[in-house]
């Protein structure tokens, strides 16, 4: 079983990368936004106790997410491996993660973490919410909560994996294309066929 962690400030490429690793490596892709999305849409409970923190730019309680991951995870069990998408996003969601993992006597092989300037990233999501309907795209006050959040519970995620020596910087800007052979050759190197 292969697992690995996209990582990166919002609009940092994780949604667009996952799309195109989940279908060349066969991976189920597990992204806490979308799962997020889907409970607000169909307006279950967990559904609507996350719209405010998500319209917010806040970040969603970690036993809200977890409990999410935790059934995903168990709803999975013949998956060749899983690919995070927006998960974890703070140190107690990846120790969460990793007894999880250690559970089905498996372990996150590497963390790809996408490194983008902050102007590009304000870009990205204002040109996002455009189209995207998403309330925290909208405006540039809730982007920039967005990136506090980021810096004050979400940068740490990677100082948790560094103590592994599983973290492996790209740079996520640029052609779309070049990325992914990017993250292509950092997976190729650890084999998960
Ligand atoms: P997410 O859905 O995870 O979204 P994201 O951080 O906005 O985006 P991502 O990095 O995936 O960007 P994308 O590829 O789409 O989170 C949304 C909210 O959900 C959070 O703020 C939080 O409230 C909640 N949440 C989610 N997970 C949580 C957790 N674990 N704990 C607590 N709360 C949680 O790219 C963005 C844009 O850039 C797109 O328009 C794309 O087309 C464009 N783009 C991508 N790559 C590009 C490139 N190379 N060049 C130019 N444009 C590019």
């Amino acid at each position: 079983m292969f697992n690995l962690i996209l990582f990166g400030p919002p609009g940092s490429g994780k949604g667009t990368q996952s799309e195109r690793l989940m279908s060349k490596y066969g991976l189920k892709h597990l992204s806490t936004g979308d799962l997020l999305r889907i409970e607000k849409a169909a307006k279950t409970p967990l559904g609507l106790a996350a719209q405010s923190y998500i319209e917010k730019g806040q970040l969603v309680p970690d036993e809200v997410v977890i409990e999410m991951i935790s059934s995903a995870l168990d709803n999975n069990p013949h998956a060749n491996g899983f690919l995070f998408d927006g998960f974890p996003r703070t140190t107690a969601q990846a120790e969460a993660l990793d007894k999880l993992l250690i559970q089905k006597g498996t372990s996150i092989a590497v963390v790809l973490a996408l490194q983008v300037s902050e102007e590009e990233l304000v870009k990205r999501l204002l040109n996002r919410g455009l189209t995207s309907g998403r309330a925290d795209d909208k405006d540039e006050s809730t982007i920039r909560t967005r990136f506090l959040e980021y810096e004050k519970k979400t940068a740490a995620v990677a100082d948790y994996y560094k103590k592994y020596d599983k973290v492996v910087y790209i740079k996520g800007e640029g052609d779309v294309d070049e990325i992914f052979q990017s993250l292509s050759e950092e997976i190729d190197r650890r084999d998960p066929a």
